[in-house]
């Protein structure tokens, strides 16, 4: 049997390209470009299965011009609001993500942003490495203290979970918001709230972790901004799409919010400008998975449902 033929859409872990290009007939983008819709349809042409990543976006459009060779799509990344799955479907198309491989480590940015946010990292960078660090001064870069507040966590799924139980260490007391309440041994005597507007009124830092998409598109906006407490931090480690940059940058600029730690942003790598202007915002490159082992892990888990789907029909972490 000839090996399958595999479109790899972006430069990944050299220790998963060995193996890509072990197990199949690969093709790689050593230049690491990003492919729009009209390559992507070239591209596929002549693959039966492609590894993408959430920076390629499967439209209806672009599936519909797929070549009917083409089997599974295999998503490096959890998040798959790039997909669109009910399109793929109606084309006998498989869509996979890679759950759970993870969540340690965006749990993790989640945590450095919540702590870069709140003891105001960003500015002390800035006073060292512009030289203007005089002496130490007892009143000034004070930040605020974890222990005692209240964490919101917005998505109380894999990642949730993850970060609440790294904030408890920290002192601090969780709430949250999910479509469901979790069983008690998930919940971890977290305080559920069965609205968002019940929650913000609570969340001294508020993290959010809910997935992307047209669903929770600018859940944070003018009016629930309003709702956080004077003084509340908003940390988002999921997707920017979630936040109205607009209503965010004017409660930053006005001190209303504290301050804000950003991993993701709407249009990323163009960010808003305006957040660049703002010393109370400490802001990240999209890093959440970015360690050794995450990335690795990653890439064997797309490559799994791969190797799964080309052995079985099955890819088990299907989404359609
Ligand atoms: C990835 C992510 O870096 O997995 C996700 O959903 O957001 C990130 O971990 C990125 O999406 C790679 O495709």
């Amino acid at each position: 049997m000839p090996q399958p033929r595999l479109l790899v859409t972006r430069k990944l872990p050299d220790a998963v390209e060995v193996r890509a290009r072990r197990d199949y007939d690969a093709v790689f983008n050593p230049e690491d470009r990003l492919y729009g819709p009209e390559e992507l349809i070239r591209l596929t042409q002549d693959v039966d299965a492609v590894l993408t990543c959430s920076t390629e976006r499967w439209t209806p459009e672009l599936i519909e011009q797929l070549p009917a060779r083409l089997r599974i799509i295999a998503s490096f990344s959890v998040g798959y609001e790039h997909f669109d799955l009910p399109a793929l479907r109606g084309h006998g198309i498989v869509a996979s993500n890679t759950p759970d491989v993870l969540t340690e480590a965006t749990a993790d940015v989640a945590m450095l942003c919540l702590l870069g946010a709140a003891r105001r990292a960003w500015e002390s960078q800035l006073l060292l490495r512009e030289r203007r660090w005089e002496r130490p001064k007892m009143a000034e870069l004070l930040g605020l203290e974890l222990r005692g507040r209240v964490l919101g966590i917005v998505g109380m799924g894999r990642i949730g979970q993850a970060l609440a139980q790294r904030a408890r260490g920290f002192g601090l007391a969780i709430h949250y918001h999910n479509r469901r309440p979790l069983p008690a041994e998930n919940a971890q005597g977290a305080t559920y709230h069965d609205t968002l507007e019940g929650l913000l009124p609570r969340c001294n830092f508020l993290s959010l972790n809910g997935p992307g998409g047209a669903e929770t598109r600018h859940l944070i906006n003018e009016r629930t901004l309003a709702l956080l407490p004077e003084g509340a931090v908003l940390v988002n480690t999921s997707r920017g799409t979630l936040v109205d940059d607009e209503a965010l940058l004017s409660a930053l600029r006005s001190r209303r919010l504290f301050a804000a730690g950003l991993d993701v942003f709407d249009g990323e790598p163009a960010i808003h400008p305006g957040y660049y202007e703002l010393p109370n915002c400490f802001l990240l490159p999209h890093i959440g998975s970015a360690t050794v082992e995450t990335r690795d892990a990653m890439g064997f888990r797309a490559l799994d449902n791969l190797d799964a789907f080309f052995a079985t029909g099955r890819a088990p972490d299907a989404l359609n």
